[in-house]
C-alpha cells in the first residue's frame, strides 16, 4: 500500500508528502507498444460484436475511489469510439473528495447518424466512488448487486443505506449483468485509505465468485509523471509509473499485465493518437475478456 503514498510535489501544498518518486526513465520500455497504429485496436473494438445468442451487450463496470476518472474513462472511450470529443458521463470539474456520479448509469456510444444510427454493442457502466467511513459513498453491497444485474437503470446511490426493493431488478437477463469490471485508479492520487481497500476487497471477491473477470487502468498518468505529461510515449519508460502500476498490482491483487496506463480526455479539446492508443490497449483487453466471460456463461 506504500506506493499510494506519493503525489507530486508541491512544497506550498499542506499535503506536501517528503518521499520523492523514482525519477528518471528507463532506456527501453518494459511494455512494447505499436505507437502511431492505433487504426488496428480501433477496428478490433468497433467491430466488436457479441458472438453469444441472446446477448445485445458487453457490460463494462468501472468501480474505484471517488475522483479516480472512472467517468472521464467512459468520456474518453466515447471520444475514441465515435472519433470527436462528446460528452456523455458527466465528470466532475475538479477532484474532490465527494463523489460526483451519484446515479447508476449505463454508457451507450451512437453508431452511424440520421436513419442508420445504432449504438456499439459495448456498454459501460458507471458508479459513485467508494470513500472512507461507512455511510460515505456508494455501500460496496450495492456494486456487488450491479455486478448480478440487480440494480436498475437511474438508481440514485444512497451511501447510508443499500438499494431497496423498488430499484431491485429481480429478474436480470445475461445482459443486464456485468461481463468486465474495471477498478479504476488514480496515479495521482494520496494515500487510499484501508477502508475503501476493504469495500474494494469485498466487491472482488464477489467478482471472483461469479467468475466475472477483472482489470485495473491507472489514469492520471500525466499528472502523476512530468515526462510522461511531456511525452506520452514515455508511459513505459517511467520508473515511477512501472512502481505506481506494481503498488496498483499488489494493493488490489490483478495480476500487472490485466493493468493499464491511460491518460483520460479532461481538457483537450481535440482528439490526440497517442492519448486514444493507450484507451484502446486498454479497450481491446476488456472486449477479449468480456467476451471470453460470455462465450463461459
Ligand atoms: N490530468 C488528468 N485529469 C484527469 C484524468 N482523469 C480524470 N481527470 C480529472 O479528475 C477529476 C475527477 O474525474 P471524474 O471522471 O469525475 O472521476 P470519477 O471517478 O468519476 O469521480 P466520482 O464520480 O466523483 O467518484 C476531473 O476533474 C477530471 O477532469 C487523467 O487521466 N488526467
Ligand atoms: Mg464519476
Amino acid at each position: 500500500m506504500a506506493g499510494w503514498f506519493w503525489k507530486r510535489s508541491n512544497p506550498a501544498d499542506p499535503s506536501h508528502k517528503e518521499e520523492t518518486p523514482e525519477s528518471g526513465i528507463l532506456d527501453v520500455p518494459w511494455r512494447e507498444l505499436r505507437w502511431g497504429d492505433k487504426q488496428k485496436d480501433l477496428k478490433y473494438v468497433q467491430e466488436y460484436k457479441p458472438a453469444k445468442k441472446g446477448i445485445r451487450y458487453l457490460r463494462v463496470l468501472l468501480y474505484g475511489p471517488v475522483g479516480a476518472g472512472k467517468s472521464s474513462f467512459i468520456n474518453s472511450v466515447s471520444n475514441v469510439m465515435r472519433g470527436r470529443i462528446t460528452i456523455p458521463a458527466l465528470a466532475s470539474a475538479t477532484t474532490a473528495d465527494k463523489s460526483f456520479t451519484r446515479q447508476y448509469k449505463t454508457h451507450k456510444f451512437i453508431k452511424g447518424r440520421g436513419e442508420s444510427k445504432t449504438f456499439y454493442p459495448l456498454v459501460f457502466n458507471d458508479i459513485m466512488g467508494l470513500e472512507d467511513g461507512e455511510k460515505n459513498g456508494v455501500c460496496d453491497k450495492d456494486i456487488e448487486l450491479a455486478l448480478e444485474g440487480h440494480v436498475k437503470e437511474g438508481y440514485e446511490f444512497n451511501p447510508t443505506s443499500p438499494l431497496n426493493k423498488s430499484k431491485y431488478n429481480m429478474s436480470p437477463s445475461a445482459d443486464d449483468k456485468i461481463h468486465v469490471l474495471v477498478c479504476v485508479m488514480s496515479a495521482n492520487a494520496s494515500q487510499v485509505k484501508p477502508s475503501v481497500l476493504e469495500k474494494m476487497k469485498r466487491v472482488r471477491e464477489t467478482a471472483s465468485d461469479l467468475g466475472i473477470p477483472q482489470m485495473a487502468i491507472l489514469t492520471h498518468i500525466d499528472d502523476a509523471c512530468g515526462e510522461t505529461e511531456k511525452d506520452l510515449r514515455n508511459v513505459y519508460k517511467s520508473k515511477h509509473l512501472k512502481k505506481k502500476m506494481k503498488d496498483l498490482s499488489a494493493s488490489v491483487g490483478i495480476p500487472l499485465n490485466c493493468i493499464f496506463p491511460v491518460k483520460n480526455y479532461s481538457e483537450k479539446i481535440d482528439l490526440n493518437d497517442d492519448v486514444d492508443f493507450l484507451i484502446l490497449s486498454a479497450l481491446k483487453k476488456m472486449v477479449d475478456f468480456g467476451d471470453d466471460f460470455l462465450e463461459k456463461i
